[in-house]
């Protein structure tokens, strides 16, 4: 077998063939399902006259093959596991085709595959051709018609994408619906689902005054966890009208939930299919974070209807055409619903952890890369977040009129077609006249680009000036950069009158909080009229996703800190100036030398507790300190004990410092007010949670009876799971032994708190895990065939950054156990679990040579073309 071969942007062709209009009709059958396709195709104007038809298709068993009804036998094609080719076809004709197919078999959850014995599919990116043999291209749209038939008992509910056209009862037992959507769409966008399912229904009236039926089907006993779903459903329809001018284009849209999915969710057109994780929501099954994943996740979806179906993507190079922009309008949607501050600074917490990481892995690809091997791995952080990130930083150089007025533009101009991250950023660039030429390079460039910034205050003028130097550093592939087009919001903050002060470049006055453009790789400002001075205060609201290097000390930040007029940039002060103190305790630890704790950080925390910041969400990301994900990053070899050691150290001193103001904290925000996923009632959880930790992390007396009250309380899942993680992750298995025990047992019949027991047990840092990780899979609720469950047991296992790096290698051999039997199973999965050790180089040389080891055993097996691209680079 030869190893699998890339696909290169730079040989893009448009098809030959269009396919105008597509009818299938589905008999259901677990292990025998036909399909019969009815093709109308017609010969691109440009295509030669003899151009091939070649067409998608894998684990098919081709049963009719017919051209304009007269059957084709073997002579006239050509078929191999990936392609059918007729050599001779008219300019325009209707082919039709049988096939069979296995739902029950089909463990990689692509194409069309039974969960909880209901039928679902997920075409995306190239699931279609598991289902018929078509031309499973973006760029390839039509219109369909498909008819599913099922048994009447056992899949009462036949659904499929538009409106309902017809049904009626068949023999046997038999049954049928038809169903016609209208909007030309790729096939990626086909979804059908069948089975016992349960509906809530609700109504919206469109801004045109068109009634819209919402529906939301789930298995019965999950009925009563629709309510947020639905209502976020509602918001996000308003929210898209109101602010994009965008209206529903159906009658009808439904949302399904189900238990075995890859991802998070599924736009197809008016039939989204949904992760369960990601829809079904309860007060005591789900937390306030789930909820509010839930909301963002219905938007993400919703919003796709313009932003990915109406107008789709060319190709696949240009995922982030859909999935950068979707994303940057679910963030506001999200940020206007709830906090705004709060979800900047949770977005920007998670992106800089996570994204850049990958930014500096050996996965490291451009926002648009210009070749890959297997289209599923490249449904990554860069596409979906850092393509949020750049889409932002376009809103932010046009401001929201001239952006709304392009983004209007981009959907009238290419509605019904599949277009290039070119037409959209050209549509920015007509409106508004800029010139986004250089902008383009965030598209191409792959890697974190960071900034060292200098100040000085020249006191004789009254001058600042800024020095501001950009690097990007190599990526694969990629060894020389150039320098991009960096949007630096910023202020300079006096330092007598803590206000930011006036700013004047080139005599013109740029107002008290400009953007500063970095186009060079070295630029100096001069502010002039700088009447004292300042501390800058730069990036805020990171208004670029780079790295800032700023030589601040500690009074800087801890002025910073209570001063800037930017809450995100007040935030990060905090984390910086916590930061320079970890810094201090790794390098003791590693030293072998006392830790001591500085106390400016202590002071700080000190005037956070005790006043100034009025919104609780804010002061409690203000009081969480950088997780060890995020420390790890900073660190030029990442020491994970030294890291966990010093981080602990920063939690305990600041808990016995400050263990009063907690419990004054704590006690101020209990409520038993009925829960409702409530931006306020939130904010309070979550401050009081805060609290709460640091009692527990010293093992605090009035801090360990409050933990076990909350518990006992049971009053929602946001305060259960956090006091039984606190339990779990404290030494005290006395009271979390029978804590854990009674949880699992009230939980059993439920597979969404399940996955949430899996993960508290196993991200505790006592040095136990493993064994438990072995254990638990051997647990009747695990299933390695569930994605869900093995994100939630060995995902998170792999997180857990002291056990999984244990120093006898056993953390990453466990993974790569899991990585080879998920590889023949569910290659999708298998390819992002190994993401971990695909970081080696980070670690020392003892480690490296651990995971090395184990990504050499995968490599050694028979392998999907997933994992051997994902191996294959890590090893480069
Ligand atoms: N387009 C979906 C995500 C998605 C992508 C791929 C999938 O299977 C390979 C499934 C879902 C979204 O952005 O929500
Ligand atoms: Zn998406």
């Amino acid at each position: 077998m030869s190893d699998p071969q890339p696909v290169y942007l730079s040989d893009y062709q448009p098809p030959n063939y269009q396919v105008t209009h597509t009818e299938l009709t589905f008999d259901l059958d677990p292990t025998a399902t036909r399909v019969k396709a009815r093709l109308m195709i017609e010969r691109h104007s440009e295509a030669s006259d003899d151009a091939p038809l070649v067409l998608n298709g894998e684990h098919l068993t081709l049963l009719k093959l017919a051209l304009d009804g007269s059957p084709l036998t073997e002579a006239d094609y050509r078929l191999n596991d990936e392609t059918l080719r007729i050599e001779d076809v008219p300019a325009a004709f209707i082919l039709e085709s049988e096939v069979e197919i296995a739902p029950s078999s089909n463990t990689a959850l692509e194409g069309l595959y039974q969960s909880n014995g209901m039928y679902c599919t997920q075409c995306e990116a190239e699931g279609f051709r598991r289902i018929t043999y078509y031309p499973d291209r973006p760029d390839v749209m039509a219109t369909f018609k498909v008819t599913v038939i099922g048994n009447a008992t056992s899949e009462p509910v036949l659904l499929a994408n538009g409106n309902p056209v017809a049904q009626g009862a068949l023999e046997n037992g038999r049954h049928f619906v038809t169903w016609e959507d209208p909007h030309p769409k790729p096939c990626y966008l086909f979804a059908l689902v069948a089975g016992d399912l349960h509906k809530v229904e609700d109504r919206f009236t469109t801004m045109s005054g068109r009634q819209v039926a919402l529906q939301l089907w789930v298995e019965q006993e999950n009925l009563d966890k629709t309510e947020h779903a639905m209502a976020s459903l509602k918001r996000a329809m308003v929210w898209d009208e109101q602010t994009y001018g965008r209206e529903y284009d159906l009658d009808l849209f439904m949302i399904v939930a189900v238990n075995d999915f890859n991802m998070g969710a599924m736009e197809n057109k008016g039939l989204n299919i949904f992760n369960s994780a990601a829809v079904l929501t309860h007060s005591n099954t789900a937390t306030d974070a789930a909820f509010q994943n839930v909301e963002g996740i219905v938007a993400h979806e919703y919003f796709h209807n313009w932003s990915g179906n109406r107008v789709t993507c060319r190709d696949w190079f240009q995922l982030s055409l859909k999935e950068g922009f979707t994303v940057f309008r679910d963030q506001c949607f999200s940020a206007d619903t709830n906090s705004a501050p709060v979800k900047r600074i949770q977005d920007v917490s998670f992106f800089r952890t996570a994204q850049f990481a990958e930014d500096a892995g050996p996965t490291a690809h451009p926002i648009r890369p210009d070749h890959f091997i297997e289209i599923t791995n490249f449904y990554t952080l860069t596409i979906y977040e850092k393509g949020a990130e750049v889409v932002r930083m376009l809103r932010n150089l046009l401001g929201w009129e001239d952006f709304r007025r392009g983004s209007d533009l981009y959907f009238e101009r290419f509605d019904g077609q599949a277009v290039t991250i070119e037409d959209f950023v050209g549509c920015m660039a007509e409106v508004s006249g800029a010139d986004l030429e250089q902008f383009m390079r965030w598209y191409s460039q792959a890697g974190t680009p960071e900034i060292d910034a200098r100040g000085e205050y020249d006191y004789a003028h009254a001058e600042y000036h800024l020095t501001l130097r950009q690097r990007t550093p190599a990526t694969p592939g990629q060894p020389d950069k150039l320098p991009l087009h960096i949007p630096v919001r910023m202020g300079l903050v006096g330092t007598k009158s803590g206000k930011d002060l006036p700013l004047t470049m080139n005599g013109e006055t740029l107002g008290k909080d400009a953007v500063i453009h970095l186009r060079e790789y070295e630029q100096t400002f001069i502010f002039t009229d700088v009447a004292e001075a300042p501390v800058p205060s730069l990036l805020r609201d990171f208004s670029a996703p780079v790295k800032l290097h700023f030589p601040y000390s500690r009074e800087d930040l801890a002025f910073l800190l209570t001063h800037d007029s930017d809450g995100f940039n007040r935030w990060d002060a905090g984390q910086r100036l916590a930061m320079l103190a970890l810094d201090d305790l790794i390098a003791a630890h590693r030293n072998g030398v006392e830790k001591v704790m500085d106390s400016r950080v202590v002071e700080a925390f000190r005037t956070l507790l005790t006043g100034q910041v009025s919104d609780k969400a804010v002061l409690a990301e203000m009081l969480t300190l950088p997780s060890e994900a995020y420390i790890a990053e900073q660190q030029p070899i990442i020491d994970v004990d030294a890291i966990h050691a010093a981080r602990e150290f920063v939690r305990q001193s600041l808990a016995m410092a400050l263990r009063d103001e907690f419990i004054a904290i704590y006690n101020d925000n209990v409520s038993d007010e009925p829960y409702a996923p409530t931006p306020e009632q939130i904010a309070q959880r979550s401050l009081k949670n805060v609290a709460l930790a640091y009692l527990m992390s010293i093992e605090d007396e009035q801090g360990l009876a409050l933990c076990e009250a909350q518990f006992a309380a049971d009053h929602n899942m946001t305060d259960v799971r956090h006091a039984l993680t606190l339990l779990v992750h404290s030494d005290r298995d006395d009271l979390a032994s029978p804590a854990l025990k009674a949880f699992g047992q009230k939980w059993a019949h439920d597979p969404l708190v399940m996955d949430q027991w899996f993960t508290i047990q196993v991200t505790r840092p006592q040095l136990d895990v493993l064994e438990r990780v072995e254990y638990l899979m051997q647990h009747p609720a695990f299933s390695i065939k569930n994605p869900n469950k093995v994100r939630a047991l060995v995902g998170a296992f792999a997180q857990n950054r002291v056990n999984f790096h244990r120093l006898d290698g056993k953390g990453y051999a466990l993974l790569a156990d899991v990585v080879i039997e998920l590889n023949r199973l569910n290659p999708e999965i298998a390819a992002r679990l190994i993401t971990p050790l695909t970081r080696w180089q980070r670690f020392d040389e003892e480690r490296q040579q651990l995971m090395r080891e184990q990504l050499e055993r995968i490599k050694r097996e028979p392998l999907s073309s997933n994992v051997f691209e994902v191996v294959e680079k890590a090893l480069a």
